[in-house]
């Protein structure tokens, strides 16, 4: 869910300002505590494993009725939430994968098959990727989205910094950098992981 950008190239995982993602930048330019200076690809990655660790725990506290019954909008459990997710992390995977091989990236096939254009019409393809995969057990979209999030850590630890923050690196970024990439499915994540927090918050549990 969340408002589609006005960005074509990144409709969802978006590149927009956000006081969030300029507070991180400007956090990784200072040494911390020790004395480590810590470089913007090592911050960019603990942050992705602190929040994945954030999603592990708080889905980790929650029964099968909790994970599956729709109490969301549109009628979305917290199964069809991460199904949402992992869609648009597949399409984030794409195109850090196709950075680390040096090509251009190759979308997946259920992606490929919609009809129009899948990155302008994001309503459509937010419901095309919960419908498709509704089905699936819990087990199964957790298990797909914890494989996807892991994989994004790993091909996002082999690109070397100076390609990450290269405006110019992929010509089919259109002028935004890989980091922004992996800053936007950060933010995305945030944005679910605070709806669910929230909810969390409304039934009574101390999560
Ligand atoms: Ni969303």
């Amino acid at each position: 869910m969340g408002a589609p950008d006005a960005i074509r190239i990144l409709p969802h995982e978006s590149l927009r300002k956000n006081p969030a993602r300029d507070a991180m930048q400007a956090d990784c330019v200072p040494a911390n505590r020790k004395g480590v200076t810590m470089n913007m690809k090592d911050h960019i990655l603990a942050a992705l494993n602190e929040q994945f660790n954030d999603f592990e725990e708080l889905l980790g506290n929650l029964s099968d009725e909790q994970l599956t019954s729709p109490q969301f909008d549109l009628d979305w459990s917290i199964k069809d939430i991460l199904n949402h997710l992992w869609g648009w992390q597949q399409i984030t995977i794409a195109r850090v994968n196709a950075a680390v091989l040096d090509r251009e990236p190759e979308f997946p096939h259920w992606l490929m098959s919609l009809p129009g254009d899948w990155d302008e019409e994001v309503n459509q393809t937010n419901a095309w990727i919960v419908d498709g995969f509704h089905h699936q057990s819990w087990a199964e979209s957790h298990q797909n989205w914890r494989e996807g999030y892991l994989r994004l850590l790993d091909l996002g630890q082999a690109v070397s910094q100076r390609d990450l923050l290269d405006e110019d690196r992929y010509p089919w970024l259109n002028g935004y950098s890989l980091a922004a990439i992996l800053l936007a499915t950060y933010e995305h994540h945030q944005e679910h992981l605070e709806e669910l927090s929230d909810w969390l918050k409304s039934q009574g549990n101390q999560n």
